[in-house]
């Protein structure tokens, strides 16, 4: 049997690079390259051209080379039966944990500001009212394998950090809540509110209106997870009133984020280009494990629940 490389994004040769070693003897194709698609058991997949899995008609696993399955739910030939899996691995969380320790600090330090005063050669206190970590809360939407370490090392700078998730939680110093009748209250708590969910039905364009209507005056808000969670719009109109007092952006509805969307120039507004964690071809050993596990007939790990969409 033989696994493919299918992905309407990114050069197949780094993948198969990294793979070659980990599996010897097995053999790699990159679409649309299948040769005879019969003997294709699994499909290493980032943003697969709609359609080309329901090509392999003896697919038994679908790995998905990153942590969010959006994309892929989104095709409407996705091969229905066939056990998806999905990355995660421990450089992936350093990197979201980090991407989020350093927007939530350029929010609550107001180092926007401070970089434009530099820019002028003006020596100012912005706030004489000085707020440390252990009064600021950070809220973190969504407490899964990001979320729990970014909440765990805010929480060890000195932030009070509180998670927000679907099912209930437990986690030591960490008061959790779950379930969209806390979501006001959760979010009501926060100085600076940080998007770590998987976009699903949902959760798509959770942060509105409503919601930034619940935030605190001057709260601060970071969206590492999909644009689909936005309503940009909704967002421009909150920090035109001075409701929220900044944003720190990702990800958005279309990437590359189209010239001329106000967020590229909006004073308040800090974006990168979809970079909080990127995949690593370093990352391909839990792939490589869930391969010989399906091989072996084991539990397959970091399995999507296609109920829920994540
Ligand atoms: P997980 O599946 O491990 O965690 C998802 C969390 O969201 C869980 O805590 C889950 O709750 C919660 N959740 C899901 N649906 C709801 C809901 N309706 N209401 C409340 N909570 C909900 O995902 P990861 O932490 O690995 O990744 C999160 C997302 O981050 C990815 O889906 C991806 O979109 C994004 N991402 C972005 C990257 C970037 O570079 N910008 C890189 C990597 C990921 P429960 O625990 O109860 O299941
Ligand atoms: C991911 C991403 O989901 O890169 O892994 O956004």
């Amino acid at each position: 049997m033989a696994l493919i490389y299918v992905s309407s994004w990114s050069d197949g040769d780094l993948w198969r690079k990294a793979l070659v070693p980990l599996l010897p003897g097995e053999e790699l194709r990159v679409w649309p390259d299948t040769g005879d698609v019969t003997e294709i058991d699994c499909a290493l997949a980032w943003r697969p051209p709609f359609g080309s899995l329901a090509k392999l008609p003896n697919l038994k696993l679908i790995a998905n080379l990153g942590a969010g399955v959006d994309y892929l739910m989104q095709d409407p030939d996705l091969p229905r039966g066939v056990p998806i899996v999905r990355l995660v691995d421990p450089l992936m969380t350093e990197q979201m944990t980090e991407y989020v320790v350093l927007a939530v600090m350029t929010g609550l330090r107001r180092l926007r500001d401070y970089l434009d005063l530099q820019r002028e050669g003006t020596w100012v206190e912005i706030e004489r009212d000085v707020h440390p970590p252990s009064q600021r809360t950070v809220g973190i939407l969504g407490m899964g394998e990001l979320g729990r370490d970014a909440a765990r090392k805010l929480k060890a700078i000195g932030y009070r950090v509180q998670g927000w998730s679907r099912s209930p939680k437990r986690i030591r110093g960490i008061p959790c809540a779950h379930g969209r009748e806390r979501m006001v209250d959760f979010v009501g708590a926060c100085d600076a509110l940080v998007c770590l969910l998987p976009l699903t039905p949902e959760t798509t364009g959770i942060l509105n209106r409503d919601l930034f209507g619940a935030m605190k005056p001057g709260a601060y808000l970071v969206n590492a997870a999909r644009g689909g969670h936005l309503v940009d719009a909704d967002l421009l109109a909150a920090l035109e009133s001075g409701h929220l007092s900044g944003a720190f952006l990702d990800v958005f509805h279309t990437e590359p984020l189209p010239a001329g969307h106000p967020f590229w120039t909006h004073p308040k507004v800090t974006v990168t280009p979809h970079i909080a964690a990127l995949t690593l071809p370093a990352m391909i050993g839990g792939i490589v494990d869930n391969y010989r596990r399906m091989q072996a007939g084991q539990p397959l790990l970091n399995v999507i629940d296609l109920a829920q969409g994540y």
